[in-house]
């Protein structure tokens, strides 16, 4: 196997045994074939739409497919083999694009075995030259963080087909030999779809539960049994809740469901409790404390532990192999009774050590927009000085303390907008307010980020500037393909001067980073004072 596609990266070069996210061997030769026979899909189809004769179920298809290859969503064998079998009916189904079609239209497998052997010629390293696979590999990444977010939105029913017909122009081109020029104008043009995707999911969760209200979260535990909700699917979470509501238990949300307390189609659920733990990583010794049920709605999944993977329940594109699934009926529908049962005979969950203080969410465009007079008025009075950014994803290693510690270190006239599990961080440290205006703004999921744009932006309509002339800093923290896509998203939208941490991607190649570099003054993250030193100048 060889994978590169995440921070966490084997020596921050590749995993190549088995990866440091738990992914087998088999499971990313599975992963990479599947990629595979969707470039053969994408060829074809965008061929027949050119005729008016496309496949309208394949852009939804290829977006889960990817979706399911991210970081951490399924780690289950059987559901890749089912779904590389779809993709190749799928493929087969359309018509043929002349005598010289690629391998990737007319290669089927047989069995297994053929499966294994046929990736390892069509995975990353099939691409022998650095900078075209860096360029390759930077596409393909930013287009699983955009499968990930449209399928969210059109499990609410919001679709846009030029969404997915750039995820198949992006995957076909991937078998081209296409000049360096014309690849970086594709990554380009991914974070410009990135941009859409964001504006899509946006409107499909503000139109279907309103818009989010800054919210105050507890972080207590109550009596009754618990059922633990984490991912980002807030379409699961209605669900769950609307059956859950006469039960008698409660539910907790985790990571990066959090935010679901800020809208208001939620807060008449007075079953939902609180936020139970904090990021992704953390899972193994939060649910073991949980006691009950915990349901996966997409990543991050970490492998269970034996000593509580009965109690993991995955849905959707989530999966691992020996944990039960709820599948949805062709309507959308899930029955969560399984779960629900299950917590009946649970114990409540147990405090976890630390926890207890209020966590702050909701900070969305449309709540902060609507106190947008005060905010622009203590940036007028030099009550704010300075905001940072620091959405993103958290990770497992040590030097992440980073990001805590230049929270902390802030001055007090300095406020940070975040989104995504990034603020677990520093989201239960007390930074105070300025003027009731809370010292960390978090927007919501990794997805949210699109309302930090929407904030930036109208901010620099107040001010009559541009929004690199905002006195905005860009401190980002990277993990998976999502935050790829935010970071592509941002540098499509002009914004220069984003720091990243807290390594800088492997897949990125000395001569892609000079790009980076020339073009939109990209830096790593170095050391807090250094960092601080540069993002919040002394006015
Ligand atoms: Fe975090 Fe995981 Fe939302 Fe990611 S939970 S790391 S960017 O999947 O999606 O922020
Ligand atoms: Fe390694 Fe990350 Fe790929 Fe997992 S997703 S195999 S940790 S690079």
């Amino acid at each position: 196997m060889f994978c590169y596609q995440c921070e966490e990266t084997v020596k921050g070069t590749g995993c190549t045994v088995k990866g440091v996210c738990g992914k087998e061997d088999e499971i990313a030769a599975y992963q990479d074939v599947l990629i595979y026979v969707c470039k053969g899909i994408s060829v074809r189809n965008l061929a027949a739409m050119e005729k008016g004769k496309g496949d309208p179920t394949v852009g939804l298809f290829i977006a889960d497919a990817l979706f399911s290859t991210l970081t951490n969503v399924n780690f289950d064998k059987a559901r890749f083999f089912d779904m590389i079998n779809h993709a190749v009916a799928l493929r087969d189904a359309l018509p043929a694009v002349g005598s010289a079609e690629p391998d990737a239209c007319t290669w089927k497998p047989r069995s297994d075995s053929d499966i294994l052997e046929k990736a390892k010629t069509v995975g990353i390293l099939a691409t022998t030259n650095e900078d075209v696979r860096s360029l390759r590999s930077t596409l393909i990444f930013g287009l699983k963080g955009i499968a990930a977010y449209y399928t969210h939105a059109a499990v609410l029913g919001k679709t846009d087909d030029s969404i997915t017909a750039f995820l198949q122009k992006g995957l076909a081109s991937t078998l081209n030999d296409l000049a360096v020029p014309d690849m970086i104008a594709l990554v380009m043009e991914c974070g410009e779809n990135g941009v859409q995707v964001l504006a899509l999911l946006d409107s499909a969760n503000t139109s279907t539960y309103g818009n989010p209200q800054i919210t105050s979260v507890k972080t207590t535990v109550g009596s009754r049994p618990g059922i633990l909700i984490t991912g980002h699917d807030l379409k699961d979470l209605e669900m769950l809740l609307e059956q859950s509501k006469d039960a008698g238990v409660d539910v907790y949300t985790h990571g990066e469901m959090l935010p679901a307390h800020a809208y208001p189609a939620f807060k008449k659920y007075t079953h939902l409790y609180g936020n139970y733990g904090s990021s992704w990583w953390h899972q193994k010794e939060e649910f073991e404390q949980f006691n009950g049920p915990v349901l996966f709605t997409t990543n991050c999944l970490v492998p269970p532990k034996d000593t509580y993977k009965d109690r993991v329940f995955t849905t959707g594109l989530v999966g691992f192999s020996d944990t039960k699934h709820i599948t949805a009926s062709k309507d959308g529908k899930k029955d969560f009774s399984p779960v629900i049962a299950y917590a009946k005979t649970c114990q409540p969950p147990k405090a976890l050590p630390g926890s207890g203080n209020d966590l702050i969410t909701g900070c969305a465009h449309g709540a902060v927009l609507a106190i947008a007079d005060k905010v622009v008025a203590a940036v007028k009075s030099g009550d704010i000085k300075q905001f940072i950014v620091m959405a993103g994803c958290d990770g497992r290693q040590k030097e992440r303390e980073y990001y805590t510690n230049f929270a902390q270190a802030l001055p007090k006239d300095t406020v940070i907008l975040t989104a995504g599990c990034a603020k677990y961080r520093y989201n239960s440290l007390d930074l105070g307010t300025i003027g009731g205006i809370p010292r960390v703004l978090d927007a919501g999921q990794c997805n949210d980020c699109y309302s930090l744009v929407v904030i930036a932006q109208a901010l620099a309509k107040a001010f009559g500037v541009g929004i690199n002339e905002l006195p905005v800093s860009y401190n980002i923290a990277w993990y998976e393909q999502k935050a790829v896509l935010v970071l592509l998203s941002l540098l499509s939208l002009g914004v220069k001067d984003i720091t990243l941490g807290p390594k800088l991607p492997a897949f990125v190649s000395p001569v892609v980073l000079d790009v980076l570099v020339k073009n939109f003054d990209l830096k790593p993250n170095t050391t807090v004072e250094a960092d601080l030193a540069r993002m919040v100048p002394v006015k």
